[in-house]
């Protein structure tokens, strides 16, 4: 009787004055813990994902019904000479020639069926480790090809969110080969789709993936940044100045200026842009200048609720974060690193330019500036 009436009271004071939305939803959720779904992938459809280089994502659909696929890619390694300032010039590796590696999108338990390409012109072992993936090093021990190699794995896509992919050959070789440009990421949207704060689901307009890179340039004896004839022979070098925990460049996409000025991205007043925001190895604070994070899944983790209206947001090494605005005023705007160092004097920086009409209400400008009165 005692227990009943325990019971009964902690029910008054607790879960039964819940509202009933509330409820249902916890109902609704499903445990972390509990097994995904197993279908044979043997009999399910294969699609492929034309990949393309960022800011850009592939054709995708945003929301999806019905059984889960096999999502067929290709990445192929390049080690490449890029300049990634002004008379900078290292030798980049890359997946499919760009940094960051073009952004994958899938949906929550369809599989990803990787073939990674390492043509016999380049010089080094390079794999890929899957932030998304599960087990056998995010598929970094399936994935290890030599020049001239190829290889395919495929993985599940179990949890929902943004993922950071990278190459991680073992040891010191990966972070060389990491802030040498060679990480990219990877979305797994909710098969329904985004929902908002409220669990309504949200349609974004167009969606970008930007990424801050760091890299460690060696310079000479002169204080010039040195340039090497392949790739292994800057590793030294890139070791000592790794010991000094300071990266030379900073940059957003590779290089610096790559979304800024005429690569600037573009929006319209009313859109809705998903930013899809990573970071390989160092940590970064993100900011939207003049605009906020209405919608934000910190972590990147599309199993959470987003949280609303941030000013600000950790991307941390290793990381990927999804963040939503409506762009409600036209202008030029710059998103950014808020360590205002690396954004403006490194160059982790990009510019959204945006068309529309102008709101008096949302700002306007009193007065000119003029003389003291
Ligand atoms: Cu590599």
């Amino acid at each position: 009787m005692k227990k009943l009436i325990a019971c009964a009271l902690i029910c008054i004071l607790s879960s039964c004055n819940e509202p009933s939305s509330a409820k249902k939803e916890a109902s609704k959720r499903i445990s972390v813990f509990e097994a995904p779904a197993t279908e044979n992938p043997d009999n399910l459809k294969h699609i492929t994902e034309e990949l393309v280089a960022p800011p850009n994502l592939p054709k995708y659909e945003q929301a999806v019904s019905g059984d889960a696929v096999v999502v067929e890619v290709k990445l192929t390694v390049q080690e490449k000479k890029l300049e990634i300032a002004p008379g900078v010039k290292i030798w980049a590796l890359t997946f499919n020639g760009s940094v960051p590696g073009p952004m994958i999108v899938v949906h929550q338990n369809d599989y990803v069926q990787l073939t990674l390409v390492n043509p016999s012109t380049n010089t080094l072992t390079h794999n890929i480790d899957f932030h998304a993936a599960t087990g056998a090093m995010g598929g970094g021990d399936l994935s290890s090809v030599n020049p001239g190699e190829q290889v395919t794995i495929r993985f599940k896509a179990i949890k929902s969110g943004v993922f950071v992919y990278h190459c991680a050959p073992g040891g010191v070789m990966v972070p060389l080969h990491v802030t040498s440009g060679m990480n990219g990421a990877i979305m797994v949207l909710p098969r329904e789709g985004l929902k908002d704060e409220n669990g309504n689901s949200v349609h974004y307009d167009k969606a970008y993936y930007i990424a801050e890179q760091d890299y460690y340039v060696p310079k000479d004896d002169k204080g010039l940044y040195k340039e090497y004839t392949r790739p292994a022979e800057s590793f030294s070098d890139m070791l000592k100045v790794f010991q000094t925990l300071n990266p030379s460049h900073i940059v957003f996409n590779g290089v610096t200026g790559a979304l800024t000025g005429k690569n600037a991205l573009t929006a319209k007043v009313g859109d809705k842009v998903l930013f899809l925001t990573s970071s390989a190895n160092i940590d970064a604070r993100i900011h939207l200048i003049g605009g906020h994070a209405d919608l934000l899944w910190i972590g990147g983790s599309f199993n959470d609720k987003p949280v609303t209206n941030y000013q600000s947001w950790p991307v941390v090494g290793g990381g990927a974060v999804a963040m939503i605005y409506q762009f409600r005023e036209p202008g030029t705007y710059a998103y950014l690193d808020h360590n205002l160092i690396k954004a403006m004097a490194f160059g982790a920086v990009a510019q959204v330019k945006v068309e529309g009409a102008w709101d008096d209400n949302l700002m306007k400008q009193i007065s000119k500036p003029e003389k003291i009165k």
